[in-house]
């Protein structure tokens, strides 16, 4: 039961933990350095103890690669360096025999320039594929129809010689928009993801689905706007995308029990449940982005700025309550485009196994799905980065261009792009100690971080103080009480500063969260009181996880917490 009274609505997202794939760094079978839908194949037996119930894979379809796939020139072909479409359908075979789901990333705001369709459309005005992308023509100067910015520096218009008119790009130069208004374009998209779904697959991860509808007119910026980027106020969550969603539904979701995620960038909790408030919202979950921006500079996403645990918890604990008996929350704290956690949100020196635990107990104990992205279940961390050569994102290697010609020290640029850097999160998965963590017996396409002989997991795997038992144990926990999922979210302590401490509210009984966001030792005792108030509530407090790995209980001997203490309570009630 919700505090509204409403019985939540079960459904297998709901109760499941995810795990994020990035195909290209998990495990390579043939030697070529990049992992491979074989290599992932080999690591199933780990995903299966690990105790995971689905599989967000990114993107392994046609692709030119300019920016890890994400810029797609056939949505029916795996990319060669994956494998082939006979390697997909016996992985998606062996993952369902284990009980694993599979969500596919699905990349429709744009294609790639190589995609058949941009390549007709770019000939003529007159090609049955012209209006499949956003094509304008140049002012009276030649100049570009508006001043929007593309998330990869420099404006989002291109001129296209051939057409002799710009096309709009959110992102790379080599991932062209497509135009939504279009109904052909929305029934090819619907194709596309016929064609997964005849496959089995379980489900799909929207990329920055709330961008595909743009304002008519294509408006120039709004000065004074609050948008993450020059001209998103006429791009972001735009006029169309909720409808177009919602004939997604009709046409393409309706009556299958899968699983849709949709990735948001600028949605607050409001603007949120239009996608996923219940009745009506189009999908099931969200990626919001409110957390992930909290160390922004003034300069923007290659800026950094000072962020504190207690604004980051007040943003989730917003998103708790306003998701409560009206939508779901998908829980994550690093993905393929975000720092590692533990380097960004944790202490990755001195406190690196307590925090890294910490922030999964975090992750595991708020209410809704939570994601694991590869190797965050070993504490996996920032890439030291000295030299250049080493870049191999697109939008790092934009900011360095870019920055290093506004004449930003070469010192500072490379702080920003070792603190930012998607790459961090995109260094090959660290199975063993052996040469490359047993990643590859070739060359890995990008370089391993350096301290893959002492984090991996053969070296943690049997070891029960580890980060990765620790996680194991947050996903039994989960598939064994119910108030792991259920139960409702409940702020006691922590917004405002100090330890951060919340239930999870249910029949019966309820979860207590204790957590020392923080390198220093707090104490609980004396300015506070409800931890009195609950210990009078309940009976017995039963210790089920501890950052520590304690296990004797210290629930009565609560009134100091060591740095990056987290522990969950069962309270009986
Ligand atoms: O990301 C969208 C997005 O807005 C950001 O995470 C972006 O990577 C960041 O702001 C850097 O500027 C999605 C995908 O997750 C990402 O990997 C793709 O590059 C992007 O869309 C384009 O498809
Ligand atoms: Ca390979």
């Amino acid at each position: 039961m919700s505090d509204t009274g409403v019985m939540e609505e079960k459904a297998w997202w709901k109760e499941a933990v995810v795990y994020q794939l990035y195909p290209r760094s998990f495990s390579d079978s043939n030697g070529d350095g990049i992992g491979d839908l074989r290599g992932i194949m080999g690591k199933l037996d780990y995903l299966q103890w690990l105790g995971v119930n689905v599989v967000w894979l990114n993107p392994v379809y046609r692709s030119p690669n300019d920016d890890g796939g994400y810029d797609i020139s056939d949505y029916r072909a795996i990319h060669p360096d994956f494998g082939t479409m006979e390697d997909f359908d016996l992985l998606l075979k062996e993952m369902h025999r284990r009980g694993i789901r599979l969500v596919m990333d699905l990349v429709v705001n744009h294609t790639s320039d190589e995609h058949p369709w941009f390549v007709e459309s770019s000939k003529s005005a007159d090609s049955p594929w012209a209006d499949y992308y956003i094509w304008r023509k140049p002012g009276a100067a030649g100049e570009a129809p508006n001043d929007w910015l593309s998330f990869f520096e420099g404006p989002a218009w291109e001129y296209h010689p051939g057409r002799g008119e710009y096309y709009l790009h959110l992102f790379s130069r080599k991932q062209p928009d497509l135009n939504w208004e279009n109904p052909r374009v929305r029934e090819e998209v619907h194709g596309v993801m016929q064609f997964w779904l005849e496959k089995g697959i379980d489900g799909f991860r929207m990329d920055v689905i709330n961008l595909i509808s743009k304002a008519p007119g294509l408006p120039d910026s709004l000065p004074g706007s609050r948008s993450r980027i020059r001209g998103g106020e006429h791009f972001i969550n735009g006029p169309g995308v909720v409808e177009y969603l919602r004939e997604m539904g009709e046409k393409v979701l309706q009556g299958k029990d899968i699983m849709t995620v949709g990735e948001t960038p600028d949605v607050d909790p409001e603007t949120g449940l239009r996608y996923v408030g219940k009745p009506g919202g189009p999908l099931d979950l969200l990626f919001q982005f409110e957390h992930m921006d909290i160390d922004y500079g003034a300069d923007g996403y290659w800026d950094i700025g000072a962020w504190s645990p207690s604004d980051l918890f007040a943003i989730l604990s917003k998103w708790q309550r306003a998701m409560e008996g009206r939508g779901w929350n998908s829980l994550y704290l690093n993905n393929h485009d975000q720092p590692r956690q533990v380097s960004r949100l944790g202490n990755d020196g001195k406190y690196w196994r307590e925090s890294a635990k910490l922030l999964a107990i975090f992750n595991h104990t708020l209410k809704g799905t939570p994601f694991i992205y590869q190797g965050e279940e070993l504490g996996m961390k920032n890439v030291p980065l000295s030299d250049p050569g080493q870049i191999r994102d697109i939008g790092a290697a934009n900011f360095y261009r870019r920055a290093t010609a506004e004449g930003m020290d070469q010192g500072e640029v490379l702080r920003r792009l070792q603190y930012r850097s998607r790459d961090n999160a995109r260094t090959p998965m660290q199975w063993d100690g052996t040469k490359h963590g047993g990643f590859t017996a070739g060359t890995p396409w990008i370089g391993m971080h350096p301290e893959y002989r002492d984090i991996n997991v053969a070296v943690q795997q049997d070891d029960p103080g580890s980060i990765l038992s620790c996680y194991r144990k947050l996903v039994a926990l989960r598939s064994s009480h119910p108030l792991f999922v259920y139960g409702t979210f409940r702020e006691v302590h922590g917004s405002s500063g100090g330890p951060i401490v919340y239930t999870r509210d249910g029949e019966p009984g309820s979860l207590l969260v204790i957590l020392n966001w923080s390198n220093q030792e707090q104490p609980l005792e004396g300015r506070l009181t409800w931890l009195d108030a609950l210990t009078a509530q309940y009976g017995n407090a039963e210790l089920l996880i501890s950052s520590y790995g304690d296990t004797v209980d210290r629930f009565a001997r609560l009134n100091l917490l060591r740095p990056w203490e987290g522990a969950v309570y069962y309270l009986e009630a």
